[in-house]
């Protein structure tokens, strides 16, 4: 008898766990379109596009290459409007009983799926470099689950960047020569992009009838959507922004959307590129002398280390992961995450970019939107969610330890050793942003002073019990000791302000 072999939105790999395991001659592969999915939470409408129209292409190559697929567009009529829907849909046509599918990045579809009435058999995916035995094993006894020890194993596992056992250039990391000022100008013109084939345009219609009251801007939509095209994505990547990616990875400009980062991650996450292939592409570059160490360190590190470690920690922690709140924060998102109007103008150009690519940088969205989430005491769950939202290469997996851990400091401790916090000194060093901006960076109190300064001593002052004996945070709580008294109970009060006015729904 045949079975039904599922392929999601974002497993979109030829080798798929599940499709090596199947038969081509006698199972029958099903994917599907389904509101469960696109109404979860109201995903950035390029994201619904991206996914709708790579699916749609992967289909058509599944099917060139002998596979009997089942698709479901989203308006087809007798769409049953979920995964595990669709599957009985598809088990009643064909007579199937069982179903193999590729572990979903998702506890939400891993339980759907648990719970469905045919028999589902869960592979691992296989995409990532790090099984979940690897990760237990690494995790196992640890009293400390830092990502970088995590990253030297798999270098070492893995043999990038190696001289035998040692580290190439005989260091693991090379970030004290990542953390340079933008530059005046940038000679690369960003990601590449692609006109919209006949199947982007008609899921861009459905898109547009169906989610134009999403949060983003649907169009222009360049993103790639199948393998050929991603791939290419990757080359143009590796030859003109890899050499300098090290040297501005933190930098900010807002002129300069993409700087030297890749815009791989869409790519990755759905997989029409794999983490295997981009690694592997880099380290040729270092090997051919086309990009230096640290460019190339940098670069696998984010995905042999970062993106493997965020991945291991989902499945670790366990759904209740999603949930913590050790810090206790319960103030709701304001309404510029979604567009209302801000004065500051670092928050209203990541927040810009973000609604108009469902794309920005790793640190416009780690040292401005959640750096303020932190600093202002945003409800992680809800900042979890807007980020869910707003991306094109959102998925849970992924988010996770990046937004609950990374940013939020809401697992308490377990992915950051101390919480990603700064003034706005630190936004002015590393972006042009302050130029631009209502209020003044160099202002502490006072009429205009810059809201991150603000809230980086309230921040640091009402959660004093847990940080201060931090040996990474002394200095510091040493510094606000060292204001007079005045001013400190100045800049408290102020903070406070600016947080209720903030709360009101008053533009701050
Ligand atoms: P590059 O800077 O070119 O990096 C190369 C690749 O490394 C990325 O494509 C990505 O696959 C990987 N990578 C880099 N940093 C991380 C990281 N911290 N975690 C996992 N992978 C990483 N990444 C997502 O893929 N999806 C998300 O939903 C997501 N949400 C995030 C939310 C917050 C609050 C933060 C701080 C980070 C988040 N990241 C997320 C990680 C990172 O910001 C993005 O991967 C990166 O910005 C994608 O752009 P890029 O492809 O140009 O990355
Ligand atoms: C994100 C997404 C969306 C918007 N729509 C679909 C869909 O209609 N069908 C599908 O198979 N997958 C979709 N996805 C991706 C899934 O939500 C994703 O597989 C899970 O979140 C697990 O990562
Ligand atoms: Fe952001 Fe403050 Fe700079 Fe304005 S002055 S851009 S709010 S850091």
């Amino acid at each position: 008898m045949s079975r039904l072999v599922l392929v999601l939105g974002d497993q979109l790999t030829p080798g798929m766990a599940a499709l090596k395991q199947a038969d081509k001659a006698r199972d029958v592969v099903v994917m599907a379109e389904v509101a469960a999915e696109t109404d979860c939470i109201a995903h950035h409408p390029k994201k619904i596009a991206l996914i709708f129209a790579a699916m749609r292409k992967f289909a058509r190559r599944l099917a060139e290459d002998g596979w009997t697929v089942r698709y479901s567009q989203l308006d087809d009529t007798d769409n049953a409007g979920s995964i595990p829907g669709e599957l009985l849909r598809r088990a009643e046509e064909t007579g199937a009983s069982e179903v193999l599918a590729t572990e979903p990045g998702d506890w939400r579809l891993i339980e759907a799926l648990q719970d469905c009435p045919l028999k589902v058999r869960m592979i691992e995916d296989d995409r990532f470099f790090a099984t979940h035995e690897t990760f237990e094993g690494w995790a196992e006894g640890r009293k400390s689950l830092r990502m970088e020890y995590f990253y030297r194993e798999m270098r070492r596992k893995t043999g990038y960047l190696m001289n035998g056992d040692a580290p190439e250039g005989g260091q693991w990391n090379y970030d004290s020569e990542n953390r340079k000022p933008p530059p005046d100008g940038i000679d690369h013109g960003g990601a590449m992009m692609f006109t919209p084939d006949e199947t982007v345009e008609e899921v861009l219609d459905l898109v547009e009838a169906r989610f134009s009251g999403n949060f983003g801007e649907l169009r222009p939509f360049a993103y790639a959507t199948d393998t050929t095209q991603a791939r290419r994505a990757l080359t143009h990547f590796i030859k003109n922004a890899l050499p300098q990616f090290g040297d501005y990875q933190d930098a900010m400009l807002r002129g300069e959307r993409h700087l030297y980062h890749s815009v791989l991650s869409p790519y990755l996450n759905i997989g029409l590129l794999t983490p295997r292939e981009v690694c592997d592409a880099a380290a040729q570059a270092y090997a051919e002398g086309a990009a230096p160490l640290n460019a190339v360190e940098g670069f696998i590190r984010q995905i042999l280390g970062w993106r493997e470690y965020v991945r291991g920690m989902y499945y670790l922690q366990g759904p209740d992961y999603l949930r913590r709140n050790a810090l206790n924060h319960q103030r709701k998102l304001p309404g510029f995450f979604w567009g209302a109007e801000t004065r500051m103008a670092c928050v209203a150009h990541a927040v810009d970019q973000t609604r108009e690519d469902g794309y920005a940088h790793h640190i416009q969205r780690l040292m401005v939107t959640g750096n303020f989430s932190l600093i202002a005491g945003l409800n992680p769950q809800q900042v979890h969610e807007w980020y869910l939202a707003s991306y094109v290469d959102a998925f849970d997996w992924v988010m996770a330890a990046n937004t609950i851990g990374m940013t939020q400091f809401a697992d308490g401790g377990l992915v950051a050793s101390k919480p990603y916090v700064s003034s706005g000194n630190y936004i002015d060093r590393m972006s042009d942003y302050c130029k631009a901006c209502h209020y003044s960076v160099k202002a502490r109190t006072g009429e205009g002073a810059c809201p991150f300064n603000l809230l980086y001593w309230h921040f640091l002052n009402r959660h004093r019990d847990r940080f201060e004996n931090n040996p990474r945070m002394g200095n510091m709580y040493r510094t606000w000791d060292r204001m007079d008294e005045t001013r400190r109970s100045t800049v408290l009060r102020e903070a406070e302000a600016f947080l209720d006015r903030m709360s009101a729904g008053k533009t701050v």
